[in-house]
């Protein structure tokens, strides 16, 4: 019963925070890979297409006997049982090691099973053992009734927990198929291309287009919403002369538009790393909400998102020439289902709290005056301008250098200004001009560098940036609440000779 617990609870944690890999199937992986060739090929004729079937078998009956061993030498000794679901934990672990998905969740999730398995473990074998001690009365049996209630507690929650573990699995798995399934056309109008010389060229500089699986994920959602592409629909409501409801195949028929957009998030500190450029592709939401007619009064845009979440967006924002996109596609791909898939936002210029609704379902149009978004009324502002902003990547902070040559290189950003000029001083001395690398766009980050000829010794050095209507970054330190931080990003470099 421990032993189920633990995997119930390992593979319910996997469900929630890692699909792609938990430790049943990183299990089941390592037993394929290990297998010699021989002892497979006639695994695969004795079983034929049952043999994943057969291997889960394996892997259970393996479970148990090594479970049944538990409780048998818990049962002699305290404790020795809880070596053996070490042992299970420590070849979980083994086991994502050796997979190429492993990530530091899928690592944990071996040993929280364990931990798991240990409590009804240690708990069930002394009320076996009270039972057996005592000199149980028939019709008694207090001992006795403890120890089987306790023992059908348990299973009552690995049943639940099993049940939940393979819905929530299937939803994903089934949505995760859907996904693979989506063909993104061919834009209509693609995204401008890269100029030359956009990136710097500084080793150990965060990549100019963030990779999808590096990407920031900020949400208020436990679990993202797992939605089936075949029955997504947005409705368009509100102060509109009709409303207006689009599915994804409509969406997909659209003139879509691709462009690269860096997005960020009001709660990236100053240096902070919650911002990300992606090639998105989507229709513009201008065009949408000129099919719904907004009313002359209107001036903000309320999206919904599946689950419940809400942003209010300036009407005026989607509706001017700069590109808000209704967006499918990421860097090539459908959206990943964390990153808001089938259909999310991107608002060149807004922090995503105002702009950026993934999963969305609804875009209202209404007033400022009238609805309130989620964070507003928790704290932050209702409007949410993107700050020009700058930030140090290389070398990082604290990270020792040789003297000499040192070359500095990071990210600035103003989205729909774009970015004039970056300065660089150490020691609070004069301000020294970076060469600062094109940007994609005014809506993306710009890189820059600046080599500096540096002594041994410790040194404090800032950077400032300047926008493209000659303003310049905000020198005053500000928290994040209640419309993003200011301030110069500062990093400590200490030069060895
Ligand atoms: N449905 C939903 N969409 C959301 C949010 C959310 O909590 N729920 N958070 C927003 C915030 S605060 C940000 S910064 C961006 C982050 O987008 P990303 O996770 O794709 O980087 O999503 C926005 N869209
Ligand atoms: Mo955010």
């Amino acid at each position: 019963m421990a032993a189920a617990g633990g995997v119930t609870a390992g593979e319910l944690l996997a469900a929630v925070w890692s699909p792609s890999l938990s430790p049943l199937t990183a299990a089941g992986g390592a037993v394929i890979d290990a297998v010699p060739p021989g002892v497979k090929d006639w695994a695969v004729s004795l079983f034929g297409t049952a043999d994943k079937i057969a291997l889960l078998v394996g892997m259970a009956l393996v479970i148990a006997a090594l479970a049944a061993l538990a409780g048998v030498v818990e049962r002699r000794r305290p404790f020795a049982g809880l070596a053996v679901i070490a042992v299970f934990g420590v070849a979980g672990v083994a086991a994502v090691g050796g997979r190429a998905q492993a990530t530091a969740v899928a690592f944990a999730l071996p040993v929280a099973a364990a931990a798991v398995a240990a409590l009804p473990l240690s708990l069930l074998v002394r009320k076996l053992r009270a039972w057996e001690d005592g000199t149980p009365e028939p019709g008694q049996g207090g001992a006795r009734r403890s120890f089987l209630r306790h023992l059908a507690g348990s299973a009552a929650a690995v049943l639940i927990g099993g049940v939940l573990a393979g819905l929530w699995r299937g939803t994903v798995l089934r949505v995760s198929e859907a996904r693979a399934r989506v063909v993104l056309p061919p834009p209509a109008d693609p995204a401008p291309p890269i100029p030359a010389g956009a990136e710097a060229g500084v080793a150990g500089m965060p990549p100019l287009v963030t990779p999808a699986s590096d990407f920031y994920r900020i949400d208020t959602a436990l679990i993202p919403p797992a939605l089936d592409p075949a029955t997504w629909v947005l409705r368009v409501t509100g102060m509109v002369e009709r409303t207006v409801e689009l599915t994804l195949a409509d969406l997909l028929a659209k003139p879509l538009a691709e462009r690269h957009v860096t997005i960020a998030c009001v709660s990236n500190p100053v240096g902070g790393d919650l911002i990300g450029t992606a090639r998105w592709l989507g229709w513009p939401v201008r065009d949408l909400l000129a099919l719904a007619g907004p009313a002359r009064d209107a001036d903000m845009v309320l999206s919904t998102s599946a689950d419940g979440w809400t942003a209010g967006t300036p009407l005026e924002v989607l509706t001017d020439s700069r590109d808000a996109l209704l967006a499918v596609g990421m860097n090539g791909a459908p959206l990943p289902l964390e990153h808001g898939f089938p259909v999310r936002l991107v608002v060149p210029g807004l922090y995503g709290y105002v702009s950026a609704t993934k999963w969305v379902t609804e875009l209202k149009v209404t007033r400022f005056a009238e609805d309130q978004a989620y964070w507003t009324g928790r704290g932050w502002s209702d409007h949410g301008p993107i700050k020009l902003s700058s930030r140090i990547d290389v070398p990082r902070s604290g990270r020792p250098v040789n003297a000499g040559a040192v070359t500095f290189g990071g990210v600035a950003w103003a989205q729909h200004t774009g970015i004039m000029a970056v300065e660089l001083r150490v020691n609070r001395g004069r301000w020294q001009a970076a060469e600062l690398s094109p940007g994609i766009s005014t809506d993306t980050w710009y890189q820059w560098k600046l080599t500096l000829d540096l002594t041994p010794g410790q040194y404090e050095v800032q950077v400032r940036a300047t926008d493209l209507t000659g303003r310049p970054q905000v020198e005053d330190v500000r928290p994040v609440v209640p419309d993003g931080a200011t301030g110069f990003h500062t990093v400590r470099v200490d030069v060895k000779s």
